[in-house]
């Protein structure tokens, strides 16, 4: 994703004057880098940044080694889950990356995209690895690539501010990888300097990240709960810790279902990736407190 371009070969793949690329690139409009010998060379993530945020479109997107635009600029339907399912069920990275970029260049927010066409197409693929419609191997493979497309969105978003931190994973027993991967990506969209720990992380191991590195927020992806009983137990004293520290902690997850979310004591939850978004952003606007926040809050 960080190869460099030219401002001529940029211009081309925006239709725009080499000219008026330069003087963009000048002013600051589109992120430019020098080369040791001062020529003005732009990144992929910077021209897809500047895409997105002047509504310009890409119109030759090959000439800077994108794929040829797919439909998905437009609103998301549920053609373009179609798209995507076929794409991830037939190992068409390329596609599948295209589809999602469009998205994003279409001005759909990350979150969005999580919510509304990801999460969707993986409830698809589930559905049809239940039915057997779905080998084992396409179904891993699909999860692969879609963490691999994740990966690359976060280069094309601006650098995080360092003294926001935000770190999370999901429990003990928990195999699954998108959720974690999705809520670093959502934070580090709205600015947050998150990073996601991984799978699988005994409570123990939680608390002590948390108090080294002392995070604003952490989060827990719960999509598997291996003993509810023992959940509540230890996810309460997690908080206390946390709590301590002034760590906001934040779960989500198809097992944190209404009955568990009853036994808590204390604690912030989301359901979809849009709900963390504004989360996030009243926790930074509001400094510490996350009071007021659309998170639902069970006491
Ligand atoms: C991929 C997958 C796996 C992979 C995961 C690999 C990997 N690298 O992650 C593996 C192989 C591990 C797996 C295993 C199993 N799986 Co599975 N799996 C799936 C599948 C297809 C996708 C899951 C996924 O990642 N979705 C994408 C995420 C992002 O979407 P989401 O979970 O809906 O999350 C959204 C919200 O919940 C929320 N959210 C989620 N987490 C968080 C966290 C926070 C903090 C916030 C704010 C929000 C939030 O935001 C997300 C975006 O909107 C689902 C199908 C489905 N419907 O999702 C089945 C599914 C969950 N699996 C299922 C089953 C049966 C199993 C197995 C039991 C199969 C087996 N016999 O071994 C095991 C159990 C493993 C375990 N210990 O739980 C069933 C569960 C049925 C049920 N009633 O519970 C499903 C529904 C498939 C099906 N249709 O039958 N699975």
């Amino acid at each position: 994703m960080d190869e460099l371009f030219s401002p001529i070969q940029v211009a081309r793949a925006l239709g725009v004057s080499e000219s008026s690329m330069k003087r963009w690139c000048d002013r600051g409009v589109i992120e430019t880098v020098r080369t040791v010998g001062g020529h003005r060379r732009l990144q992929l993530s910077s021209i897809i940044r500047f895409a997105r945020e002047q509504e310009h479109p890409i119109l030759f997107p090959e000439l800077i080694g994108m794929q040829t635009r797919t439909d998905a600029s437009g609103p998301h339907s549920e053609h373009h889950e179609k798209q995507l399912v076929n794409a991830l069920m037939h190992g068409q990275e390329t596609l599948a990356r295209q589809i999602i970029f469009d998205l994003y260049l279409g001005k759909h927010s990350i979150s969005e995209i999580c919510d509304g066409v990801i999460s969707e197409v993986f409830r698809e693929i589930g559905q049809r690895w239940e039915c057997q419609a779905a080998d084992v191997y396409q179904e891993r493979r699909a999860c692969e690539l879609i963490r691999r497309i994740l990966f690359e969105l976060h280069r094309v978003l601006p650098n995080p501010d360092s003294s926001w931190t935000a770190c999370g994973g999901t429990l003990e027993g928990d195999p699954y990888t998108i959720p974690t991967t999705m809520v670093e990506l959502v934070l580090r969209d709205v600015g947050l300097n998150a990073a996601s720990l991984g799978t699988s992380i005994p409570f123990a191991s939680m608390a002590r990240a948390i108090t080294s590195m002392k995070p604003k927020i952490f989060w827990i992806c719960a999509s598997f709960i291996v003993d509810e009983d023992q959940f509540v137990v230890d996810f309460q004293s997690l908080c206390d810790t946390a709590q301590a520290i002034g760590t906001v902690v934040i779960v989500g997850g198809r097992a944190f279902h209404e009955a568990i979310r009853l036994r808590l004591k204390y604690c912030y939850y989301c359901d979809t990736m849009q709900q963390l978004e504004q989360f996030a952003r009243s926790v930074r606007q509001l400094g510490t407190t996350a009071s007021g926040t659309t998170a639902s809050e069970s006491t």
